[in-house]
């Protein structure tokens, strides 16, 4: 928590209007490249059950960082005393030029979910935050205040559906009706008196069901309700140790997270692009081939990935999860070579995916067909005509 210093001249405004002051935190905000700005006050207590229900059912799977400080994700004041609103903001991630449905109907090549292309969203959207906090100071005086972004046990998504910045679909992610869900959300708790923008209440899903027919792991057991244990998100980043041999083969050539729940959804067909040159993919990652990321040394990976959010599943984790994927790829003699060649420098647990690859090319079958494909033809003709 810091408290930011009150402007040179010491002049302080004795009688704060939080009408015109959240307009120009809005402000401020926007200036600094935030694609929305909302204010909610922090009291999601009434998530806790939903939140214990989901841990009850062990959803969270090996994330135990999940069952920690439930107090403090429900009620962020406990984080601070004193913390009286959230000011939440979203950046979209999206770059315009990248191709999705292209690259996942390609099983040679490798699918990197699209906000992991570019530099990763924490530190642009934290500093960026910081600096809104530094800014509203420079008017205001001291305040107190504290950014997050994905950084401490707050549930995010809840505060941005009371900011008003979306309502939480089917998939369970955060959507706005005109610039769809590609986006990331951060907020600068505070105890500025703010006025409160109003919840998001409608739900704009309705009869719809695309994200849960389409997620190649079937990881909703029920609308709004995700068991992360089966999400392909989870298992390539979030799990260290194995993968379970029943998700290989439905993980196609998805070797960090996953976007095909928020690809089909209708509302993502207006989804806003980023402007922001953070997220540009860097090392020709929106195009790159299973079989070059494998081969790269522990030191290119270290290399290539610095300051990226790739570096979170390690370079275990990742020759993990391009092995998965070389052996959904149907690459024949070539990708049993390069599998068979980095075998010995692996870990014991790497070695064990390579075998279960090599046995899936040796058995030469098709790709295991991409789930995308499989149920939703209309939908995936429909996006390959589109800028995807
Ligand atoms: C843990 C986590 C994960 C886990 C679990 C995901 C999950 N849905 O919980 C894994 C690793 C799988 C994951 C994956 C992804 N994540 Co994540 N993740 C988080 C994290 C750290 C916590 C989320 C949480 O609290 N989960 C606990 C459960 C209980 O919450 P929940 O799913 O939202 O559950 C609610 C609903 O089920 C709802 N509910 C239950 N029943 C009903 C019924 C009705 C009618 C309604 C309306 C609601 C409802 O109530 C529950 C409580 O609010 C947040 C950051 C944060 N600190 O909040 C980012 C966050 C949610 N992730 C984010 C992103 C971008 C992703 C990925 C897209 C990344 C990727 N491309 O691979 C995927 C998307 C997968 C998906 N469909 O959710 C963004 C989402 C931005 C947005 N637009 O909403 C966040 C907010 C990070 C950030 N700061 O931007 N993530
Ligand atoms: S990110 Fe992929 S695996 Fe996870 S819920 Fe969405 S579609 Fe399913
Ligand atoms: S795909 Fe359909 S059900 Fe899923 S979040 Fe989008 S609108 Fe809602």
């Amino acid at each position: 928590m810091s408290t930011n210093q009150p402007p040179d001249n010491g002049c302080l405004p004795t009688h704060i209007d939080p009408k015109a002051l959240t307009e120009q935190v809005k402000t401020l905000a926007r200036d600094l490249g935030f694609h929305e700005v909302g204010i909610s006050s922090i009291d999601i207590s009434a998530q806790r059950p939903r939140l214990e229900q989901w841990l009850q059912q062990g959803y969270q799977g090996e994330m135990e960082f999940m069952e920690r400080h439930q107090d403090k994700r429900t009620q962020p004041d406990q984080l601070h005393p004193g913390t009286l609103n959230a000011i939440c903001v979203r950046m979209e991630y999206l770059p315009p030029e990248v191709e999705t449905v292209r690259v996942l109907q390609n099983p040679q090549q490798a699918y990197i979910s699209r906000y992991a292309l570019g530099r990763d969203y924490h530190k642009p959207v934290r500093k960026r935050l910081a600096q809104l906090a530094k800014k509203i100071a420079e008017i205001h005086g001291p305040f107190i205040s504290r950014p997050f972004v994905d950084s401490a046990p707050v549930m995010e998504k809840p505060l941005a559906q009371k900011a008003g910045l979306g309502w939480q679909g089917k998939h369970s992610l955060i959507i706005d009706r005109s610039a769809g869900s590609y986006f990331v959300i951060g907020e600068l708790l505070t105890d500025l008196p703010l006025i409160p923008d109003p919840p998001y209440e409608e739900d704009h899903c309705r009869r719809c069901t695309a994200c849960m027919d389409v997620c190649p792991t079937n990881a909703f057991p029920e609308p709004y309700v995700l068991d992360a244990r089966r999400c392909i998100s989870y298992l390539t980043i979030e799990l260290k140790g194995s993968i379970p041999e029943e998700f290989r083969p439905l993980i196609g050539n998805r070797v960090f997270g996953c976007d095909d729940c928020q690809l089909v959804c209708p509302w993502n067909r207006y989804c806003h692009y980023t402007d922001q040159q953070d997220f540009k993919p860097r090392h020709g990652l929106d195009q790159a081939q299973l079989i070059d990321l494998f081969n790269w040394s522990e030191a290119e990976f270290l290399k290539n990935t610095e300051g990226s959010p790739i570096r979170r599943c390690g370079y275990q984790g990742w020759l993990r999860n391009l092995a998965v994927g070389i052996g959904n790829s149907n690459g024949g003699e070539t990708a049993i070579n390069a599998l068979s060649e980095k075998r010995e420098s692996c870990s014991p647990m790497v070695q064990e995916h390579i075998d279960w690859a090599i046995q899936e090319l040796q058995k030469g079958a098709a790709p295991a067909a991409l789930p995308l494909t499989e149920h939703h033809p209309r939908k995936v003709r429909h996006l390959l005509k589109t800028k995807f």
